[in-house]
């Protein structure tokens, strides 16, 4: 895939259908990972993003490719999103040399700077100091350009946010800070581990504007991010976005999140995003449920060959971890 197509990958999504399409192809993708792993053909671990779509789809709908965005080590969905490909994105987590990286960075580690993606990593809180850094530059060197940091909400009790929020405030950097509240953060519930139940409360501390988002719908998710990405870009400083939403998964690999409460999922699942987007595309007459199952089907069958292609693609070789590495000053 050339730099133009994921690009054309990402200008599509100013088409509604696109979305719900896309969205679809990151939950079918992501159902996906689970058994890959099992089968021993994901190495290290994987966090899958079923339930948070669309966010990921605000996200690459309200920014430009021009932008910069850090996440987190749940970010499949973020990089499907933004515009990178099955290929690219599968073939990273599986270790091959068709990966975004060169299969040497794995799930964790997906990039991309043609669609904007900064490097994503596995230390909690990571992706806020590298975005308001990103920021940072663009102020510095004039650039019309913003950066946005995706975390959970268990990073915003590590001291990285605190430090970035602030210093992104005092600054007034061209950031905006999402945080991704789905209720846990590994295996333990948000009210366990965290004193304030919104999260956007915390903005206060750095006189930042705040606001909780619908996680679940993508107009909701996509209109405050702009309205956020437009403060940044006009001057106006940093905005902490809330998104209230749900992870269907456990924390990762294999983890069945049986220490959720009994009804808990279910009651997430009523307003799943993807149907909820079905639904409110159908009573505005731009869908149908026919066509809905079709593209579903179209979904499957584009994963199943995907994961056929992928499967067939030659691994990384040990000096693909060498590449891009200077050792001493010496490349
Ligand atoms: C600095 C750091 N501390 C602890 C961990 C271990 N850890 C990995 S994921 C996680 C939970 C993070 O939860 P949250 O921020 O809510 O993100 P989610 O996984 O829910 O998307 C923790 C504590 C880590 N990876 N990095
Ligand atoms: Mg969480």
């Amino acid at each position: 895939m050339t730099m133009s197509q994921q690009l054309e990958r990402r200008a599509i999504l100013v088409d509604p259908i696109a979305r719900w399409d896309r969205m679809l192809e990151i939950r079918f993708f992501e159902d996906r990972i689970k058994g890959l792993f099992a089968e021993g053909l994901v190495h290290g671990t994987t966090h899958t993003y079923q339930g948070q779509e669309a966010i990921a789809i605000g996200i690459a709908v309200a920014l430009r490719p021009t932008d910069n965005v850090c996440c987190t080590y749940r970010s499949h969905g973020i990089a499907l999103a933004l515009g990178m490909t099955t290929d690219s994105v599968l073939g990273e987590i599986m270790g091959r040399a068709i990966g975004a990286i060169g299969g040497v960075g794995g799930s964790m580690h997906l990039s991309d700077s043609s669609i904007g993606l900064l490097p994503t990593s596995a230390i909690v809180g990571g992706s806020i100091p590298i975005a308001a850094g990103a920021a940072l530059s663009a102020q510095v060197l004039g650039e019309d350009r913003c950066a946005v940091a995706v975390f959970g909400d268990g990073a915003s009790n590590i001291g990285a946010f605190h430090e970035g929020l602030n210093l992104a405030a005092v600054w007034k950097l061209p950031v905006v800070f999402i945080c991704e509240n789905n209720v846990y953060g590994e295996y333990s519930r948000i009210n366990l581990t965290t004193a304030v139940e919104d999260i956007s409360r915390r903005a206060d501390s750095y006189a930042m504007p705040a606001e909780i988002l619908d996680g679940q719908s993508i107009d909701m998710v996509t209109q405050g991010i702009a309205r956020a990405v437009e403060r940044a870009r006009s001057g106006g400083g940093p905005t902490l976005l809330e998104c209230k939403t749900y992870r269907y998964s456990g924390h990762s690999r294999a983890d069945a999140g049986l220490y959720r409460p009994a009804g808990e999922l279910d009651e997430w699942l009523k307003r799943d995003p993807i149907d909820l987007y079905e639904r409110q595309l159908i009573e505005a007459n731009l869908f149908t449920e026919d066509r809905a199952q079709t593209m579903r089907n179209e979904v499957l069958r584009k994963i199943d060959q995907l994961v056929e292609r992928v499967t067939a693609s030659p691994v990384a070789d040990v000096p693909a971890m060498f590449k891009n590495i200077s050792i001493g000053g010496r490349k």
